[in-house]
């Protein structure tokens, strides 16, 4: 990779790790977030290409974003320890610190990712998001663009037994992907897993954490665990509801759809 490649690639992070730390000190916002990690995926790479035998024929693909796509920009940002403690399993329900955290993650996400794309432009390149991103369906439980399906291809991490994509610094955070033109060399596919389970049979403590017995050993249940997330948006009706049908501009429904326990008090958290 050139100089000017290898420059490039640590501005954006540098651009992405400012603006979460100009915007947690925002008077109005109560979350903290930790240093974010930020990958580079091949938009042509095959897996990527795939995406809509692997998940369903309406997956997107980048090309769907930005006719010359290039490279998907992903991003993680971690939320703190001190979070992770308040999301503690000794209680059923999350706690209302994680339900804030959720629903200002996901606000902020909409300013950074208008902050990178300008930033982007103005040093000459297209840049877009997919719409698709921020919603879901509630009757099947996917959506229509995987952010953790880039970001494994950009390097970020690997798939737990919790179904969570664990990063070098954990699993406890949030992701997202912006569709770019770039000409820089992409990242690769992590090789090593992350999660202990995986890696020589050992942990399994997130299947124990879950509180409905959504996970374990032969898959992730989405249907028992939306029961959870609905279960706590029963109670968290105050912090909105950040899940958008872009076409009817109606939240998917009301209240903050949370719980975590599988990765707020897992030894792949952090
Ligand atoms: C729909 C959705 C849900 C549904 C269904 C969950 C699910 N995982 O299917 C519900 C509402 C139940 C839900 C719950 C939660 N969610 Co959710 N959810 C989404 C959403 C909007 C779409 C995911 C999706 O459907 N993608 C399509 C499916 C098919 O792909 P996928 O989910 O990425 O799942 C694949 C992996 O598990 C993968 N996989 C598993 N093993 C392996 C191994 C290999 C080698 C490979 C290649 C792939 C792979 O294959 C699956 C199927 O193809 C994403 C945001 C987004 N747009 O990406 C967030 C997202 C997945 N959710 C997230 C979180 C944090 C949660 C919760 C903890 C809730 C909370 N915040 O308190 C729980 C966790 C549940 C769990 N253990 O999985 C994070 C995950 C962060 C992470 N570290 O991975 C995401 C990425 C949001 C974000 N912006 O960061 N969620
Ligand atoms: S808690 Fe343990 S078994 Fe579960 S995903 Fe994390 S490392 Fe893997
Ligand atoms: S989010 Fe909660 S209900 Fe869903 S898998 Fe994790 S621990 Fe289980």
């Amino acid at each position: 990779m050139t100089d000017k490649h290898q420059t490039l690639k640590g501005q954006i992070e540098e651009e992405i790790s400012s603006f979460v730390k100009n915007y947690e000190a925002k008077t109005e916002i109560s979350t903290k977030w930790g240093q974010p990690l930020v990958g580079f995926a091949d938009a042509k790479h095959p897996f990527i290409l795939n995406l809509k035998n692997i998940i369903s024929s309406q997956h997107e693909l980048p090309t769907d974003i930005l006719n010359d796509a290039s490279i998907v920009l992903a991003y993680y940002i971690p939320f703190t320890k001190e979070l992770a403690k308040t999301n503690s399993t000794k209680h059923r329900l999350a706690s209302s610190q994680w339900a804030l955290a959720y629903e200002e993650t996901n606000a902020m996400f909409k300013y950074l990712n208008q902050h990178i794309i300008e930033y982007l432009n103005s040093k000459g390149y297209n840049a877009a998001i997919s719409k698709e991103s921020s919603t879901f369906s509630t009757e099947k439980l996917i959506s229509n663009w995987s952010h953790r399906h880039f970001a494994y291809i950009a390097g970020l991490g690997t798939f737990g037994i919790n179904n969570m994509l664990i990063t070098k610094s954990g699993c406890c955070g949030r992701f997202f992907t912006i569709v770019t033109n770039l000409d820089i060399v992409p990242d690769r596919p992590m090789v090593n897993e992350l999660c202990l389970y995986k890696k020589n049979g050992s942990c399994k403590i997130c299947l124990k954490n879950c509180p409905v017995g959504a996970l374990t050993e032969l898959g992730y249940n989405r249907t028992k665990c939306y029961t959870m997330l609905k279960e706590n948006a029963a109670v968290y009706t105050e912090f909105g509801s950040s899940y958008f049908d872009e076409t009817l501009t109606t939240a998917n429904s009301t209240g903050s759809e949370v719980c975590g326990k599988c990765i707020t008090s897992s030894p792949c958290a952090f």
